[in-house]
């Protein structure tokens, strides 16, 4: 460890950055620009061209699901093996490893939810140059070419996908060090050794001339500067194993809109990178970011969709080692008369290659295709859905207390409110500070009897003080992280110096999620649920503020799984609040750090902001990247983490947080306080509105999170996802569909009096919610806006479902009536859903739900059951129904289940050509049917 004034120095610097925090920059040299990372520099130092790789068709084998061969790299003769599985739904998967390596490279555990299931492979023809298999349905065919390598994914005679087609695969094969004495400093004796045994037992396997012919070639390959170790500002790292990347190219023709691998601060659609550094993944802790930037956050997916009007693919490479994209098109900044065509290219610095290619052919196709590998969203306790009230910090009980009433008072609803690191015994997590916080539990009950929630932060460093029975746990099990040279890792963090669990262990897992037992972590109850932040996780000393790459998990080095390390963190978190409610309850956790897989284990928000419009408006496309790589519970902190507000900002950030998926408001310790009511009555009218407006519809939202979990849809969605062949609908980025029914278009700019939106659809009729005016589809529309305005829109042709009367939480409205608003499509009819369950537990899985199909045709509406095998009852009857682009009728008769008719009361408004059903009050569970004469 560095001595203690040298701890300090980041710390100080960060507070100082955070008091004199006027101009928000980031403090860019922290973090390793593509030229200052070696392996970085290195895969792209090298130029398209022929690749040395040549595929060894006399070593292909062909199984039913599986065709192996290998490939020779005809510089430095090492082989490699190449695999290739044809997966269930459309799904081709390469593996690329060394045939021989000298010891094993890490393979990506515990992100895919199986092994996926295969499908036949065959064999179409085969000569000199390569052979042909049939990927099955639609006369899809992989194409492997001998000389040089590389695969062509083609559909008829279109070529969906090339990979090596520029010749860019570059595999860093395991070796040992010629300079053997420098070798002895920097590495341990116990790794030579091992590297020196492996390849003795490796030479006892070679029988051929030819293999020795390989080594002596692979002995000539030169080293170069940061292949055996590097230095970042004064940090050196050691790379015992040498260099390791591992890198490929993906070309894709007919291509110019490219999605995904979030986290970015960038806009939703990817720009090409040729004239800067690649896209880069590898989480972490970026102190004020900054916008429209590739440099690496704090989480990391390395999925990315390309669409076109006739196709949407997806490319899946799963490595979790720092990883950089590079992105160029044929049609960037030049006229469009070339067939267009994207080129992609991922490196990464240690692992395999194992990429999944999914080939739709529809946006949907290609999210549930993922979705088979990594899972979906966690279904979310309803409440969750609802408002979040956060600060950096509620200081106290009376606080807590006083903020929680404050809500009462200003009649503005919110389920959970948070506790960030100050409520702990000296960052202590699991603890509270006993003076702040002398009776939690008291606190908590406080809150239950008022059906409301909280939040206590866990963060995965631990402080290193033998009277804290954690680290002392930790410590006695052996479950810290380790540096280099096997002592327990430690770094400097907000409790001074800390420990970092292995998560990466099972049994550390199994043991951190038991300490989240009421009887372990005291003071919690039920409503207790947990943020994990700095789970990148960020290390005040450590290298671009994270853990060192040379520290050990096991036998792997950290810099082989770093983005696993906070999917890690949640799930343990996630696994512990499921266990101390016996597996029935679900959890609520939040993270900062993610990566594929993440959204099964909760949410996700975007990191520290800043109260600035650019950070609002930057949120839309940050959480649609998430949603479209299946993190679809994704929010921005409301009002912006760093700086002040202006009350027009805090306003226009709650109208814009309240129609994201995760609403939450939060704040830096060193800002002014600013619950919703700190600004004048006429901003808090504002702010109750909108507030109360997501709690009305929390129905919808709970709904699609529903159908996410199932399909692994996203729910905030861009609307090329519904209009995938609508090139208008490509770039749009300030504006969003929430489900498949519901456009917004959030006022992002300072001062708008009005705001143009796209309404997509030439065949779509699209009703303004708030005054029911009806406007066609495929057109811009202008739409002149005041404070209170939120522009969003309900499609034509849909039903959904309200609880208009908001209460102080969402779980106060548990039994509340429906309205149903019913929008008509130019055809006169509309569908929708209505799901509902007791929106805490796991009972679902066990069909304990409703699920209803609401459908308008004939001038008919009614409710079928969608799940006749699924059993819940419900006391929340349908208060009333709104149609919206209705005709008057003469008589509404309303028949329940029982068979029993009655007439209607309603009111036909003939300006707006709204007709308000009044009082049918059937169960909203039952069958009945609206017929209108
Ligand atoms: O725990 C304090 C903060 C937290 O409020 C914020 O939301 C996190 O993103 N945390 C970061 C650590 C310090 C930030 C300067």
């Amino acid at each position: 460890m560095a001595a203690f004034p040298q701890r300090m120095a980041p710390i100080l610097t960060l507070w100082l950055a955070v008091c004199l925090s006027g101009a928000l920059a980031v403090e860019r040299a922290n973090f390793k620009t593509c030229d200052q990372s070696a392996f970085c520099k290195r895969q792209r130092a090298l130029n398209p061209g022929q690749s040395p790789y040549r595929a060894l068709l006399e070593t292909m084998e062909l199984t039913n699901s599986r065709l192996t061969l290998q490939l020779k790299n005809d510089k430095n003769k090492v082989r490699l093996l190449l695999e290739l599985y044809r997966l269930q739904g459309n799904i081709t998967r390469v593996k690329i490893n060394e045939l021989k390596p000298l010891k094993p490279r890490y393979e990506v555990p515990d992100v895919l939810i199986r092994e996926p299931p295969t499908e036949p492979l065959s064999l179409l023809s085969q000569d000199a140059n390569g052979v042909v298999l049939s990927l099955g349905a639609e006369s899809q065919r992989v194409i492997v070419s001998a000389l040089p390598f590389r695969l062509d994914i083609m559909e008829g005679r279109d070529v969906l996908l090339s990979l090596n087609s520029r010749g860019l695969l570059a595999f860093e094969h395991l070796r040992i060090r010629k300079d053997t004495f420098s070798y002895l400093i920097t590495g341990t004796l116990a790794s030579v050794w091992n590297n020196v045994k492996s390849v003795f037992s490796r030479q006892a396997d070679r029988e051929t001339e030819e293999a020795n012919l390989e080594d002596e070639a692979m002995l000539d390959e030169k080293d170069e500067e940061g292949m055996w170790d590097e230095t970042f500002k004064s940090f050196t790292d050691t790379k015992p194993n040498g260099p390791t990347a591992v890198g490929l190219d993906f070309s894709l023709p007919g291509v110019e809109h490219v999605y995904g691998i979030p986290e970015h601060a960038d806009s939703l659609r990817l720009k090409t990178t040729d004239n800067g550094d690649p896209y880069r993944l590898y989480n972490l802790d970026v102190f004020q970011y900054e916008l429209d930037n590739p440099m690496a956050l704090y989480g990391s997916v390395p999925v990315m969709l390309a669409h076109n009007a006739q196709r949407t693919t997806g490319m899946f490479w799963l490595n979790a080692a720092e990883t950089w994209v590079d992105i160029s098109s044929n049609t960037a900044g030049k006229g469009s008369s070339e067939t267009p065509q994207t080129d992609v290219r991922w490196f990464s610095e240690s692992g395999i290659i194992d990429v999944f290619i999914m080939l739709g052919p529809t946006p949907k196709d290609v999210f549930s295709q993922y979705a088979s590998l990594t899972g979906t969203q966690a279904f979310p306790l309803l409440a969750a859905l609802a408002y979040h009230q956060c600060r950096w910090n509620y200081n106290d009980q009376e606080d807590v207390l006083s903020v929680d009433a404050g809500f009462d008072e200003h009649d503005i609803p919110y389920d959970f409110i948070w506790l960030d690191i100050e409520h702990t015994d000296g960052k202590r997590y699991f603890t509270w500070d006993t003076n702040k916080f002398p009776t939690p539990k008291e606190m908590l009950q406080g809150l239950m009897d008022k059906k409301r929630k909280m939040v206590t932060i866990v963060d995965p460093h631990i402080k290193v003080d033998s009277s804290y029975k954690i680290h002392n746990e930790i410590k006695s099990q052996g479950f810290y992280t380790k540096n280099k040279d096997g002592g327990d890792y430690e770094g400097w963090c907000w409790p001074g110096s800390a420990g970092y669990p292995d998560f990466t262990r099972e049994d550390m897992r199994a043991w951190w999620a038991s300490m989240f037992a009421y009887d372990q972590y005291e003071g919690s109850m039920e409503n207790l649920y947990t943020w994990n932040d700095m789970n990148e996780p960020s290390i005040f000393n450590g290298p671009e503020i994270t853990m060192h790459k040379d520290s050990k998990h096991g036998e792997w080095e950290h810099r082989d799984l770093h983005n696993l390390y906070g999917f890690y963190v949640q799930k343990a978190t996630a696994e512990g609040l499921i266990q101390r409610s016996g597996g029935v309850e679900r959890p609520f956790v939040l993270t900062r750090a993610f990566f594929a897989g993440s959204q099964r284990y909760g949410a996700v928000w975007t990191g520290d902001n800043a109260a600035e419009w650019s950070h609002l408006k930057i949120s839309i496309p940050m959480c649609l990247s998430m949603g479209l790589v299946g993190i679809a519970f994704c929010g921005a902190d409301v009002g912006g983490f760093f700086k002040s507000p202006s009350s027009e900002l805090l306003v226009r950030w709650y109208q814009t947080g309240a129609y994201q998926p995760f609403f939450r408001a939060h704040a830096h310790l060193d800002t002014t306080r600013r619950e919703p009511w700190l600004f004048g009555p006429e901003n808090t009218a504002l702010i109750r509105e909108v507030v109360r407006q997501r709690y009305s519809l929390l129905p919808y939202w709970y709904q699609q999170f529903y159908h996410t979990y199932h399909t692994g849809h996203p729910v905030m969605r861009p609307l090329w996802v519904e209009y995938p062949q609508d090139p208008a609908t490509y770039t749009l980025e300030d504006e969003f569909l929430i489900g498949r029914d519901l456009l917004v278009h959030p006022v992002t700019e300072e001062g708008a009096t009005g705001v143009t939106a796209y309404l997509p659809g030439k065949e779509e009729v699209w009703f303004d919610v708030h005054t029911f005016q009806k406007h066609n589809g495929g057109q811009n529309l202008y739409i002149p806006v005041t404070m209170s305005s939120i522009p969003v829109f309900q499609r034509g042709g849909s039903i959904i479902p309200r609880k208009l009367r908001v209460r102080r939480s969402s779980s106060c409205m548990e039994h509340d009536p429906y309205t149903l608003y019913v929008a008509l499509s130019h055809q006169r009819a509309a569908e929708g859903e209505l799901y509902i369950d007791d929106g805490h537990t796991f009972n679902f899985e066990k069909r304990e739900f409703i699920h209803r199909r609401l459908s308008f045709a004939n001038n008919n509406l009614s409710s079928v059951n969608l799940a006749p095998e699924a059993h819940f009852s419900t006391l929340s009857t349908i208060e009333r129904i709104v149609m919206v682009g209705a005709t008057r009728p003469t008589k509404a008769t309303l028949k329940t289940a029982d068979g029993q008719m009655s007439q209607l009361e309603f009111d036909f408004d003939a300006s707006m050509s709204v007709l308000t059903l009044r009082k049918p009050g059937m169960n909203a569970g039952t069958d009945w049917t609206v017929m209108l004469q």
